[in-house]
Order: C-alpha cells, then sequence, then structure tokens
C-alpha cells in the first residue's frame, strides 16, 4: 500500500496538464483502477485483516483524491498565471483617430424617444425579458387558447418535468412591463416602456429580436382625443417637423377596446421619405382605451380610471427616419454598417440641443 501511495503522489505531482491527471486518477482510483481493484479483495480477507485493510485503502483513496483536487487547482492556477502574463492589454493608451465606437440607432431612437416623452411628463419604466405567461398574455386579457397567443409565436422557456414554476416566455411584447408598473406605483400613471422583445419570425422585416416602445397614462378622465394628441405631438417633435396629421383606423387587440391602428401623414419625395407633407398615410402604431380588464390585473379600478396606450416598433421608427434600408443589419454588428448609421456618443438627444444631428 505504501509503494502504492509512493507511486501515485509522484505522478500527481509531475502530472504536467489536466488531460495527464485525468489518466492518473482513472488508473488509480476510477472504476477499474490499482485502488479500487484492491478494495474488490476486502470481500475475500478474513474479518481480522479486512479490520485492518479497509480502512487503510479508504484512507489511500481519500489521499490520493484530496492530491488530485489540489493538483488540479494548482494548474488551473498556473494556467491563469499564464495567460495574465501573455494576454494584457495598455488601458492608458490614447483612442486611436477614426476607431470611436458609435450609438446603435436603436439606442439613439430609444433616447429621441425617451426625451420627446420625458416632456409629456411619462417616465421609462424597465422589465424582465423573461416573464411568466400570466404577465405576458393572461393579464392583457389574452387567455390559454386565445388566438393571439398562436400568432406571436411565442419563445417558450424550457422546462424540466416536475417543475412546478408557471411557464416563462421570452416576452412577445412590452406589455407586461405596464402590468407591473400599474402594480408597483397605481394611478394616475404616465409611462413608456422601450425595450426589446422577442418572437420567433425572420425575413426582410422580422427578425427574432426586435424593440419596442409601449406607452400608457392612466388618469380619471382621459380619451382617445389626449391619445391622439399625445401622439401628433410625439411624431412632430420625432420627425423634427412642424406638424403631423394622423389617421386612426378601427382595428382589434385583446388588451385595448376601442382599439386604432394610426397612420401617419407622409408622402416620398425621390425616393426619400417626407414626414408631414402630402397626401399619403403610412400606419406606425396600434393604440387604444385600455381594457377594464387589463386594469383589473394591474390592480386598478377600472370604475375609477381609464387610460389609452400604444405600441410602435424602434427598428421601425429609426428606419423611417434615418433611411436604413434592411431590419436584419441591425443586429449582424458589421462595424461598417455602425460607422456609417451609428451616432456620437457625445450628441446626447434634447428637445432644445437638437434630436439628431
Ligand atoms: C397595457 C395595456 C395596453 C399596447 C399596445 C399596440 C396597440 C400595438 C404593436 C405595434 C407594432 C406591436 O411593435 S409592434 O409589432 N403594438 O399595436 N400595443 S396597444 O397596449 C397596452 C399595453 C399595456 C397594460
Amino acid at each position: 500500500m505504501d509503494d502504492l501511495k509512493a507511486k501515485y503522489l509522484e505522478q500527481i505531482a509531475g502530472a504536467a496538464d489536466e488531460a495527464a491527471l485525468e489518466a492518473i486518477r482513472v488508473a488509480a482510483v476510477g472504476k477499474k483502477g490499482e485502488v479500487s481493484l484492491q478494495m474488490r479483495q476486502l470481500g475475500k480477507m478474513t474479518p481480522e485483516e479486512r479490520q485492518v485493510a479497509g480502512p487503510a485503502l479508504n484512507a489511500l483513496k481519500d489521499e490520493i483524491n484530496a492530491a488530485l483536487t489540489a493538483k488540479k487547482a494548482g494548474l488551473a492556477d498556473a494556467a491563469l498565471d499564464e495567460r495574465l502574463k501573455a494576454e494584457w492589454l495598455d488601458v492608458t493608451l490614447p483612442v486611436r483617430a477614426g476607431r470611436q465606437g458609435t450609438i446603435h440607432p436603436v439606442s439613439q431612437v430609444t433616447e429621441e424617444v425617451t426625451a420627446i416623452f420625458a416632456e409629456m411628463g411619462f417616465s421609462v419604466a424597465q422589465g424582465p425579458r423573461i416573464d411568466t405567461d400570466w404577465y405576458n398574455f393572461d393579464a392583457l386579457n389574452i387567455p390559454s387558447h386565445h388566438p393571439a397567443r398562436a400568432e406571436m409565436d411565442t419563445f417558450y422557456m424550457h422546462r424540466d418535468a416536475g417543475d412546478n414554476r408557471p411557464p416563462h416566455v421570452l416576452r412577445t411584447h412590452t406589455s407586461p412591463v405596464q402590468i407591473r408598473s400599474m402594480e408597483a406605483m397605481g394611478a394616475p400613471l404616465r409611462i413608456i416602456c422601450p425595450g426589446g422583445v422577442y418572437r420567433a419570425d425572420y425575413d426582410q422585416t422580422h427578425t427574432p429580436m426586435f424593440h419596442q416602445v409601449e406607452g400608457l397614462a392612466v388618469d380619471r378622465d382621459i380619451s382617445m382625443a389626449n391619445l391622439k394628441w399625445v401622439l401628433e405631438e410625439f411624431f412632430a417633435a420625432y420627425f423634427e417637423v412642424e406638424g403631423v396629421k394622423t389617421r386612426f383606423r378601427a382595428s382589434h387587440f385583446p388588451f385595448t377596446e376601442p382599439s386604432a391602428e394610426v397612420d401617419i401623414q407622409c408622402t416620398w419625395v425621390d425616393g426619400q421619405l417626407k414626414v408631414g407633407e402630402g397626401d399619403g398615410w403610412m400606419e406606425v402604431l396600434g393604440s387604444g382605451m385600455v381594457h377594464p380588464k387589463v386594469l383589473a390585473a394591474g390592480g386598478i379600478d377600472p370604475d375609477e380610471w381609464q387610460g389609452f396606450a400604444f405600441g410602435m416598433g424602434i427598428d421601425r421608427i429609426a428606419m423611417l427616419k434615418y433611411g436604413i434600408p434592411d431590419l436584419r443589419a441591425f443586429f449582424e454588428s458589421d462595424l461598417r454598417w455602425l460607422r456609417h448609421y451609428g451616432f456620437s456618443a457625445l450628441d446626447v438627444p434634447t428637445l432644445r440641443g437638437g434630436l439628431s444631428r
């Protein structure tokens, strides 16, 4: 037994890497290793012999295992030291000209939208991207077998058999954030919720992750007229024009009643979009008065309060304003694209200083 111990401890001490260490482990204490085979002989011994050999073999096994663990940690430390010596970076170097990063159009437009709505008294609310199906669907008046669930191409999180937690999804819209905000803050309320959302869809105009901004205003006597004014103010500020007419077309969403799809006035000049001019219309968002059941789900009494809500695609309004042709390029991290369409980090959008330069 002393020979075995000396042999393996020496081998462990000399192991050059994790693979060599694993080979030693298998040869010594693996299922068919030398120490394990010795242990199998215990059954053939007399009880007296076994009383001596049993504990000694166990102690030997423990000692070898401890040496293996210690050596493994030592090898990992040494490997890290090697990397730290080889890979280093001088953070005091000056930035190379032309090598500054840019602000992504999605971030830029999120800042612009935030600045405009802040002026109208809306604050920004955020929430988790993984949420329960209750917050994403039920609370928004989309029960289990509602066709809207199937239409949303939802990504469901994996669940192990026997996991009793409620089903979780990647949020398909930012609406669950509004439910959480109503629960946390109650009425009156004025918020916008910008952020990434997920739907299993991929083609020229759809990516599995995209960005939305939704808005919610709850008060005692809020109406569609307030919604129309807020949206027209928003579009004029966002597209940096004097005024924008809107056209409300009756529609249907489970979470609003009545509901409207909203078009903005526009025209095309030499292949360029001009918002707020001409007699063309372009659909840009969905909206409506919050359904009483949805207010109630957020803990707000629908007999006392009412509100409007709207939702639009941030990526889409970014494409419209900045003439970006392909949505998929937004998420490809192509440096040439980012340099071309990106914004300076120093030009923070404000209403007075200018939204975009
Ligand atoms: C609560 C109550 C109501 C948000 C709304 C829409 C209409 C809508 C789409 C626009 C383009 C999503 O990005 S898109 O595909 N959204 O049409 N969203 S009303 O309504 C809410 C939200 C939260 C509590």
